[in-house]
């Protein structure tokens, strides 16, 4: 891993992205070539899907739309260990999810006058579970509970046809769909099964969804983007970031573990050590070389370490380190650092925080209760991951009576003259002179 020394500089948050930028893929012609798949299965249907099969998964007269009988078969097939880890992550990241639905709010505006917030969820909702170079059934988890927390009543989960398994959806992938209670599974992948989930195939059944989530490659996220507006979608999770902020108390054998756990899920994953202890900073570059050679996926690992995505910073002090991480915004930040509770309140973008050497994003990825699918990018700037809010709407309800909309009727007058919409000012009056109408109760 490089090490850049910052210190003694004071940079603008523009100039810290700039001297450790993310691996940058080619978007913009996946944005092209992923909006005319996205057309095609529009106009298509399950033809273009089973082109894109036959394409890109080599796959061809598999059962597109999933069949009960190979769910119960997947969970019948499911290691019980992987089964228990599975139920534990459900029941964990089910109870973290339940505490995101806010209760209804109502304001007392004045006597008669009432505005309340309720949280609606979405009536249906397409789950995204990729199954090429990353096959991750605890990302089954992380989309589909807090999915059906928030109440979501309809969801339909695509992932891609395995030629390896006779055209269909990975069996880890469908056991835990079926472990959640999934049953509407379609084998689709890519910016194809995106459009399918946005537009609906009638042949299959399969009708349009509210809000389609999930990970994915280029495409995948392209495709996102070419169908928002028609449904709503999730941030982007792109490659793996990990940024972990260290003073001199930081192990560096664990910051080293840390570092590398996340590299191992992609040559593009970001990997980066800010810390204001030149002697930890070196003990760290140490261990990273030996954990890194040591580990099953050292090749694309080292990869990532080399890349210039990956870095270890020194910084002067504890100020500076917290500059980095609110500019670098990462998707996961872990802090070693003596009083690391107090410091997470400076810490203020970040997709999630992992506090104290007990909290390894491990521990997130899988069984802490909170949710893996975070944004990636710098995107947690503004976007937060997964929950529950993701499939809720929330709503307003207004209920003034007589009296109250009395109060401001004259208000409303002024205002809609002012606007030059007098017709909006005379609905209320109306409700005041009209004969016969609700003014005849009063
Ligand atoms: N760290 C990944 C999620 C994951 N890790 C799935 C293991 N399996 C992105 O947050
Ligand atoms: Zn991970």
């Amino acid at each position: 891993m490089r090490t850049i020394d910052l210190r003694g500089r004071t940079l603008s948050p523009a100039e810290l992205l700039a001297a450790v930028p993310r691996a940058t893929e080619a978007r913009a012609a996946a944005l092209h070539a992923a909006a005319e798949i996205v057309d095609d299965v529009r106009a298509r249907g399950e033809a273009s899907l089973r082109e894109q099969a036959e394409r890109f998964d080599r796959v061809a007269g598999h059962a597109v739309r999933v069949p009960a009988a190979h769910i119960a078969e997947a969970i019948d097939g499911l290691d019980p260990q992987v089964r228990a880890a599975l139920e534990e992550s459900i029941r964990r990241v089910r109870q973290a999810s339940a505490a995101q639905v806010p209760a209804p709010r109502v304001t007392e505006i004045g006597p008669g006058a009432r505005v309340t917030q309720r949280w609606q969820p979405v009536s249906r909702v397409g789950v995204y579970v990729p199954g090429g170079k990353a096959v991750y059934p605890s990302s089954v988890v992380m989309n589909v509970v807090p999915a059906q927390v928030a109440g979501v009543g309809s969801i339909a989960l695509a992932s891609p046809p395995q030629a390896e398994f006779d055209g269909r959806v990975h069996p880890t992938i469908l056991a835990a769909a079926g472990l959640l209670g999934v049953t509407e599974v379609y084998a689709m992948g890519g910016a194809g099964a995106i459009g399918a989930l946005a537009y609906g195939v009638a042949s299959l059944g399969l009708d349009p969804v509210d809000v389609v989530t999930g990970p994915g490659n280029n495409f995948v996220a392209a495709a996102k983007r070419a169908v928002a507006g028609v449904v709503g979608t999730d941030s982007e999770a792109g490659a793996t970031e990990i940024l972990i902020v260290a003073d001199e108390s930081g192990d560096a054998r664990l910051i080293a573990y840390d570092l590398v756990s996340q590299a191992e899920h992609d040559e593009q994953a970001s990997a980066v050590l800010v810390t204001t202890s030149a002697e930890l900073a070196a003990a760290v570059e140490r261990e990273v070389a030996e954990v890194a050679a040591a580990t099953r996926h050292r090749e694309r690992v080292a990869t990532a370490l080399a890349g210039e995505q990956s870095a270890i910073v020194l910084v002067d002090d504890a100020a500076a380190a917290e500059a980095f991480s609110n500019a670098y915004a990462p998707e996961h930040l872990e802090l070693h650092l003596v009083d690391a509770p107090a410091a997470a309140a400076r810490y203020t973008s970040a997709g999630a925080l992992f506090i104290g050497p007990y909290a390894p994003v491990s521990l997130g990825d899988y069984l802490s209760g909170s949710n893996h699918v975070l944004p990636t990018g710098g995107q947690a700037r503004y976007a937060a991951g997964l929950g529950a809010a993701t499939f809720l709407r929330p709503q307003q309800l207004i209920e003034y009576d007589r009296e109250a909309l009395a109060q401001v009727r004259d208000g409303i007058v002024a205002l809609s003259a002012s606007e030059a919409l007098p017709a909006h000012g005379e609905a209320v009056v109306a409700r005041f002179t009209a004969p016969g109408g609700a003014a005849g109760g009063g």
